[in-house]
């Protein structure tokens, strides 16, 4: 089956949304095999989002990530990959449709409370990062 690395970010939890995102998870079938809360150090952080290190808005995206605990969470179901994303909403805030967590709950691109693995190699190369323990 497969599995994927998904996080509830620092706004998230700082606003108690952890409960109603993981419902969404549970309700649409997939099934949490893991998870934690947890601080994230600013070399996990600048691992994780290695991809953005050129990107303009790579501090302010390590600073916020770093801000406060988030909760990690590893999902397991057929398509989990693509479910989860869908489920999350466009990364655009102004592109999340409603009926997506974004498009419900977040007012900003940066700050837009979950992350998903995008790719089979992303959810493997994540899941290992963030639980190394598994
Ligand atoms: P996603 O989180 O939907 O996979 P990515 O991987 O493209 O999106 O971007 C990672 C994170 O970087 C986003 N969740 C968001 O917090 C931030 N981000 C992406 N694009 C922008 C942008 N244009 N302006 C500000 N922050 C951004």
């Amino acid at each position: 089956m497969e599995k994927t690395f998904a996080m509830v970010k620092p706004d998230g939890v700082q606003r108690g949304l952890v409960g109603t995102i993981l419902q969404r998870y549970e309700q649409k079938g997939l099934k949490l095999v893991a998870a934690k809360l947890m601080n994230v150090s600013r070399e996990l952080a600048e691992e994780h989002y290695r991809e953005h290190a050129s990107k303009p808005f790579f501090n302010e995206l390590i600073e916020y990530i770093t801000s406060g605990p988030v909760f990690a969470m590893v999902l397991e179901g057929e398509n989990a990959i693509k479910l989860v994303r869908l489920l999350n909403g466009a990364t655009k805030v102004e592109e999340a449709l409603p009926g997506t967590i974004r498009g419900d709950f977040a007012t900003s691109t940066t700050c837009n409370l979950v992350h998903a693995s995008d790719s089979p190699e992303s959810a493997s190369r994540e899941i290992k990062l963030w639980f190394p323990e598994l």
